[in-house]
């Protein structure tokens, strides 16, 4: 984690950083030059995305975390309500990370009209993205790259993910969703 704190998302950011230098990009937040993606290069895209998204995957962790989320939370009615329970959750989350091909991310992202829906993107993309398949706010992310995990798991990604469901920090994923909202 420390390697991939320190040396990937750093280079994220670093280079997001040079591309938008002097550029009008460099007074936008990230959430407004990720909705209009489309119009920048690809160094943009690729960069930006992995800025974005990894500073989210270390605000949803925890030590402390782990287990479903309490039944007091929004976050957690709503689960209910998109996908039956929290199991079907898991298993839905765990198989759009597992199935990802190659590089990439399993979401968990509020749509428009205010339901929860689980999707994968490729590369460092994010359904924040103008680009994205299916857009929406992401509230909980898990980076399938192998760099997330091959030191620890090798080849075990479905090991990788059942873990991190030991360390979702619900309260972060809960204050996103109601501010999604
Ligand atoms: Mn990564």
């Amino acid at each position: 984690m420390e390697i991939h704190h320190g040396k990937h998302h750093a280079g994220y950011t670093n280079n997001l950083n040079a591309a938008i230098a002097d550029t009008p990009l460099a007074d936008q937040s990230i959430e407004d030059i990720l909705a209009n993606v489309s119009k920048n290069s690809m160094a943009v895209r690729n960069n930006g995305g992995g800025f974005y998204n990894h500073c989210l995957f270390w605000e949803v962790m925890s030590p402390n975390g782990g287990g479903a989320p309490a039944d007091g939370m929004a976050v957690a009615g709503a689960i209910k309500d998109a996908f039956g329970s929290y199991d079907d959750f898991k298993k839905e989350f765990s198989a759009a990370a597992a199935t990802r091909f190659g590089s990439g991310w399993a979401w968990l992202s509020l749509d428009g009209s205010g339901k929860l829906f689980i999707s994968s993107t490729a590369n460092q993309d994010n359904p924040l993205m103008d680009i994205a398949d299916h857009k929406g706010t992401p509230v909980l992310g898990l980076d399938v790259w192998e760099h997330a995990y091959y030191l620890n798991y090798q080849n075990r990604r479905p090991d990788y993910i059942s873990s991190f469901f030991n360390v979702i920090n619900w309260e972060e994923v809960n204050k996103r969703f109601e501010a999604a909202k």
